[in-house]
């Protein structure tokens, strides 16, 4: 049985303040538990949207951070799929093989831990993470920004040791999300045409994806011009900046397209970019895939007559890939060099410099900032 550690982690004490760096305690796994030393973290814009007070869930205090690579350091009884050293990402969709969500052949969406992941609990209602006796929650099951970190033994994707965890860490969301809603959610197919709408770490992805499925066309659409240099790298085509146009942006779209776009793909969080995405596609085929997460009490709109005449509106979450069984193969891919992760890292750092990783987000300088421990 091991004992309690108490090591470094970046608080969220509360909504809106800066993470404060300190001493937490961290219990050791409980049955079917797996304790976590994290060896890298990205930072994703969803954790600067918890921590700004806008997520329905927020819960503080917390630990946040959920793109994470790291190695095992103690199991909990039963757990057979991991063992100490084993390398593994933390899922925040956790994936069980036995629930009806799992079984349904229909979504990556595991619901067996997912009601107390969002209370910022473990699966039994109690949390690994104190300090002095006063605890601290969970963050979307997975609470990366601690040197250690305990999670159901579902919520792990082992994936192969040679792997630079430094890089893969990106594959626990943005990378994946991005690539996933491309070829999993949407199945852009070759000749295809697509407009991707925000070029951070998702979308930037998107491009990604959509380059690897031989898209005839890859509109990227960003308002910060500084993301276009990478995004024509990665395979865009064409970039454009909404702010040089008088009018709405999905009408320049479908100018561009003769008609509009086979596939789009939101990455920004913003419902009016929502709007403008799903209407830039075409009448009677478009699909239109929203990945952003929008704050509280937003809401999105558009005409019914939109997806009357066929266009469709969806969303997706991990890009809808099933962690534990399709994560190691991303890791595959990405060790085969079919894509970079290091075009994303812009920035590297210490925990202890971790405020400057949100700074940089909400400055528009990082792609991804990536922790060191
Ligand atoms: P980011 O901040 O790195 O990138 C967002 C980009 O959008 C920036 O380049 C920004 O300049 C651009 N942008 C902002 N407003 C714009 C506008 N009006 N028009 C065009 N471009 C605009 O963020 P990220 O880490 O790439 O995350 C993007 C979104 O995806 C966030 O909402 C995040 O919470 C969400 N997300 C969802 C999932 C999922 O599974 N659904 C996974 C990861 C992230
Ligand atoms: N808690 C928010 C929603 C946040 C959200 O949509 N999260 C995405 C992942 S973002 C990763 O960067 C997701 O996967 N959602 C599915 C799920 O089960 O949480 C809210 O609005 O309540
Ligand atoms: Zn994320």
């Amino acid at each position: 049985m091991s004992e309690t550690i108490t090591c470094r982690a970046a608080i969220a004490w509360k909504a809106g303040e800066p993470l404060s760096i300190e001493d937490v305690q961290v219990a050791p796994p409980k049955a079917g538990e797996v304790r976590v030393k994290i060896v890298a973290t990205g930072v994703c814009h969803t954790d600067a949207f918890t921590l700004s007070g806008d997520d329905p869930e927020g819960i503080f205090p917390a630990i946040l951070g959920h793109e994470g690579g790291g190695i095992v350091e103690s199991v909990g009884e039963g757990v057979t799929s991991l063992q100490l050293g084993d390398h593994v990402i933390p899922l925040y969709t956790a994936e069980c093989r036995e629930c009806k969500f799992c079984k349904s052949g229909k979504t990556n969406l595991c619901q067996a831990v997912r009601e107390t992941q969002g209370k910022g609990l473990m699966p039994d209602g109690t949390t690994r993470f104190s300090q002095n006796g006063k605890p601290i929650f969970h963050y979307m099951g997975c609470s990366t920004f601690s040197e250690y970190t305990v999670l159901p033994e579902i919520s792990l994707a082992k994936v192969n040791p040679t792997a630079p965890l430094e890089e893969v860490c990106l594959l626990g969301c943005g990378v994946t999300t991005g690539m996933g809603a491309v070829m999993n959610t949407a199945k852009v197919q070759e000749g295809d045409t697509v407009a991707i709408f925000g070029l951070g770490g998702i979308g930037l992805s998107a491009v990604i994806g959509a380059a690897m499925a031989k898209a005839s066309r890859i509109i990227a659409i960003d308002i910060n011009e500084s993301k276009f240099d990478l995004a024509k790298q990665l395979g865009a085509t064409d970039c454009i900046n909404p702010k040089d146009y008088d009018k709405p942006i999905q009408e320049v779209v479908v100018e561009l397209t003769d008609g509009g776009v086979d596939y789009s793909f939101e990455c920004i969080g913003n419902v009016d970019v929502m709007r403008s995405a799903l209407e830039c596609c075409h009448k009677g085929w478009g699909e239109s895939v929203i990945i952003g997460v929008a704050g509280a009490g937003q809401e999105i709109s558009t005409r019914p007559f939109q997806l009357v005449t066929g266009r469709v509106w969806r969303g997706t979450a991990f890009g809808g890939v099933k962690g534990r069984t399709e994560l190691p193969d991303y890791v595959e891919r990405y060790l085969a060099g079919e894509f970079k992760l290091s075009d994303f890292i812009t920035h590297t750092m210490a925990l202890d410099k971790i405020n400057e990783a949100f700074d940089l987000m909400h400055e528009g300088k990082s792609i991804r900032s990536v922790i060191h421990y």
